[in-house]
């Protein structure tokens, strides 16, 4: 299979590069696609070297899908370039994500939505992934009513200057700032730009992407993302209240058995789910889980995943594994 990928050099593509390799994605040949300033620029795939090459000559190459990360207006521009060509698309940014016409797939969640007219597919935002993959399980059994989350994202959400930043500042060394403020020893309540009613693009995403993917209008949900001085993945405290009860020990057998779940959740041995632990691995972690004594039918998660792994690259070759196992590529 003749794969593209559209920002091949940056911390999502790179990580598709390598997701790639590891799940065996049956490859026969790699085009990298970056900006005009890295055409030529040589990237090493499965022990082959590859050059960079343009967007144009990728098109012309006619590659069966294009991974794309390379921010909302590159996408924009070229994705449905690519889509007119036959190359299906999936891509990483926000472009298409509440496009009514375009799909937003967890494959856990909603795989089953994806047809073969699909020609440029949403990957959702991170910090949504790792909780609707948490969330849908306990949903189908109990029905989700309302959900307030708080999340905990590593700098690597925002890209390479956000980690350099991170690590200048642990090193005490000046360097370019991704960020208005310092990130080492502080939090940053801010990810994305603030919109007219003072949440973030960031908040809004969660809110609105969670019931396009759960098809589930009906859930209400409030969320607060916050950037914090860690690199292994992004965490959330999740309080959930549903429209029936739920007994404590049966949720956690629902987690244990869910695809894509891995349960951490025994305060007796201190076992709980952290960036330290989920860096680099595909699944969602979750544990922490406990009744929230305040009001009823209610539960309260920690959740935990690799922002870059689950939250990006894993899930979007995961998307062109379906479309390849269900005989939905050209
Ligand atoms: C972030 N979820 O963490 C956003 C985009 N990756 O910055």
């Amino acid at each position: 299979m003749k794969v593209a990928v559209v920002g091949a050099t940056g911390l999502v593509g790179t990580k598709m590069l390598q997701v790639l390799t590891e799940r065996n994605f049956p490859v026969t040949e790699l085009l990298p696609v970056a900006s005009a300033k890295s055409v030529g620029k040589e990237i090493e795939f499965k022990g082959k070297k590859y050059k960079v090459v343009s967007m144009e000559d990728a098109i012309a190459a006619k590659p069966d899908v294009a991974l794309f990360s390379a921010g909302g207006g590159t996408s924009l521009e070229w994705a449905p370039k690519f889509a007119e060509a036959g190359i299906t698309v999936i891509d990483n940014s926000s472009a298409w994500r509440m496009d009514p016409n375009k799909k937003l797939v967890v494959p856990e969640v909603n795989a089953e939505v994806l047809t073969k007219e699909d020609k440029i597919i949403a990957n959702p935002n991170c910090s949504t992934i790792q909780m609707v993959v948490a969330l849908q399980p306990l949903h189908k059994k109990y029905k989700i009513n309302r959900v307030v989350v708080s999340t905990y994202q590593s700098v690597t959400g925002t890209g390479v200057k956000a980690v350099e930043q991170l690590m200048n500042e642990r090193k005490n060394e000046d360097g370019p700032m991704a960020y208005k403020y310092p990130i080492d020893l502080n939090v940053i309540p801010q990810i994305d730009v603030f919109l007219e009613n003072g949440y973030t693009k960031e908040e809004m995403k969660m809110v609105n992407e969670t019931k396009k993917i759960m098809q589930d209008d009906s859930i209400r949900l409030t969320s607060t993302t916050v950037r914090i001085p860690v690199v292994g993945g992004h965490s959330e405290s999740v309080n959930v209240q549903f429209e029936n009860d739920f007994d404590l020990d049966e949720v956690k057998q629902l987690l244990s058995d869910s695809a894509g779940v891995t349960l951490q959740d025994n305060i007796q041995e201190q076992v709980y789910p952290m960036p330290l632990w989920a860096h680099e691995k595909d699944d969602v972690f979750v544990g922490r889980l406990r009744r929230d004594e305040s009001q009823p039918k209610t539960l309260n998660m920690w959740i935990v995943s690799d922002n870059l792994r689950k939250g990006a690259a894993t899930n979007a070759i995961q998307i062109a594994e379906y479309l390849v196992a269900n005989g939905l590529l050209n």
